[in-house]
């Protein structure tokens, strides 16, 4: 019988078939394998004792509940407010809170117990994202030996600034008690090594891997993509009218959850820059959709009062009667109606200061008529760039250099415009949603993990029980010995 999956992540999709790049791979995954998707519930609540049932079909929802302290302390407190600043280059914006920590590690600790409660010894278990960094190292307190994957959608963090958290040393340590950890890009993954070489307790194998005490992890780069054929059709279908009936010549479109980590004010500075010093060009709108996220953190809540002012501004000075020149719409918008906007483009300026990988700069390739497309404008800063060297690559903090790349995008001549669609289109394909989530669980099927010493040894070894443990017991074991 081959290995259920568990499947971890902060949101469980609601939906019976749900639609979204990530979610499907996923959801296809887990009605392939059968399994659990695990996730927060929608709603907090008192504490509950074990995982709430969500009620699925093909395969097992369980939810997690999270109180209110919880949510302010793990959820917005340090994933979000520690975490993500931390691995989008934004210290500054860290929050320390002695409560945050406390809360995360509390949280992650009830999620191993209520996992262990649920899980066969033959499950493989893959976690998604920052929230749970801790997770493996709890579900291992447990005596849980199962393979354990990680993804990490965000950037791996700059060595530097993982000394901003509280307990820098903790971090190598939860990363050790994966058997594989999942990263965007080949740059994430030096800066990952780069993290354990520096570390003491950490050694580099022969076979690449990582040996920490008695654990071993691999790490590699697994980059994240869209489902491009769905992509396409639903942007085909869903195509608008003409940009002149609507916008002017043209527009140009982000589509960004609105987070500091996007470069939007630097954005609508380059489009002000765009409009300042190339007037003759075509007339160009901006189409900015920026749904609001973690409302609830102060950082955000700055950056939306910011780019609303910034947007006022532009249109005040280049807007006519008739015509504004950056529409921002700060709500969310339907995927199809999405789909239709990047269909009908000249160009997509997917500008981030930092990105694990960005999946709009994907979808807009995929959404584009391959005999007249578009033209993707991508900051260097994005994992997509690692691989979509043909877009035209920025520097998303030159404004000028972001303007000319405008420039050059409505006026570049249609045989260049196919040559570079064409590569970035082999990309998208070549990252299917799919074959990436295939990819990651072969290579967590190939992991021959560590024989684990677990239960009244473990806790005897972490110096938790009783003293009269054999202490030759305290080596990790390779399969290839038993
Ligand atoms: C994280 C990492 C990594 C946006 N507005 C609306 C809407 N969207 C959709 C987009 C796209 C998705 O949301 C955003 O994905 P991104 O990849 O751009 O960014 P994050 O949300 O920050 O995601 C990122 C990703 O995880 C996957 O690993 O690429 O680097 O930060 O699909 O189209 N969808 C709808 N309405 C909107 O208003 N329906």
């Amino acid at each position: 019988m081959s290995a259920r999956l568990i499947v971890v992540s902060n949101r469980i999709p609601s939906e019976a078939t749900p639609s979204g790049g990530l979610v499907v791979a996923l959801h296809e995954a887990l009605r392939e394998k059968g399994g659990i998707w695990i996730g927060a519930h929608p709603e907090t609540g008192p504490e509950e004792p074990a995982l709430i049932d969500m009620g699925g079909t093909q395969y097992d929802k369980l939810a997690f509940r999270l109180t209110e302290e919880d949510r302010a302390a793990y959820y917005l407190g340090f994933a979000n407010s520690v975490l993500w600043p931390i691995a989008h280059h934004r210290t500054d914006l860290v929050e320390i809170n002695r409560s945050f920590d406390e809360g995360y590690l509390r949280v992650n600790r009830r999620i191993a117990e209520q996992m262990a409660e649920v899980i066969s010894p033959e499950d493989h278990i893959w976690i998604h994202d920052y929230h749970f960094f801790p997770l493996a190292e709890e579900l291992r307190r447990l005596g849980v030996t199962n393979r354990i994957g990680f993804f990490l959608h965000i950037p791996f963090p700059n060595i530097t600034d993982l000394d901003v958290l509280p307990d820098p040393p903790a971090f190598a340590r939860w990363l050790a008690h994966y058997d594989l950890v999942g990263l965007q890009t080949r740059a994430d993954v030096a800066r990952c090594l780069e993290m354990f070489r520096a570390d003491p307790r950490a050694e580099m194998l022969p076979n690449g891997a990582i040996k920490f005490g008695a654990q071993e992890v691999s790490v590699r780069s697994f980059p994240i993509g869209i489902s491009a054929e769905s992509f396409a059709r639903a942007a085909q279908d869903c195509a608008p009218p003409p940009a002149h009936e609507l916008f002017g010549d043209a527009y140009v479109i982000g589509v960004d959850r609105l987070d500091y980590s996007k470069g939007l004010p630097q954005r609508f500075r380059a489009f002000e820059r765009y409009l300042e010093t190339y007037d003759t060009g075509p007339r160009a709108s901006l189409v900015q959709i920026a749904p609001p996220s973690r409302e609830s953190v102060r950082a955000y809540q700055e950056i939306t009062a910011d780019l609303q002012q910034i947007a006022g501004q532009v249109n005040g000075r280049f807007g006519e009667v008739h015509w504004a020149p950056i529409r921002f719409l700060h709500r969310p918008v339907p995927r199809e109606e999405i789909a239709g906007l990047l269909r009908g483009a000249r160009a997509a300026l997917v500008t981030p200061l930092a990105d694990g990988m960005n999946l709009v700069a994907k979808e807009y390739v995929a959404a584009q008529d391959p005999d007249d497309p578009g033209v993707l404008v991508l900051s260097r800063f994005a994992g997509a760039a690692e691989d979509m060297t043909e877009a035209l690559l920025v520097n998303p903090h030159d404004v000028d250099e972001t303007a000319t790349a405008i420039r050059r995008a409505l006026t570049m001549p249609l045989k260049e415009r196919r040559a570079r669609h064409a590569a970035c289109m082999e990309v998208v394909h070549a990252t299917d949603t799919g074959a990436w989530a295939r990819s990651f669980l072969d290579q967590l099927a190939a992991c021959t993990p560590a024989l684990r010493i677990t239960g009244r040894a473990a806790e005897w070894l972490r110096g938790e029980e009783g003293r009269e443990f054999d202490p030759g017991a305290h080596r990790s074991i390779s399969k290839e010995e038993v």
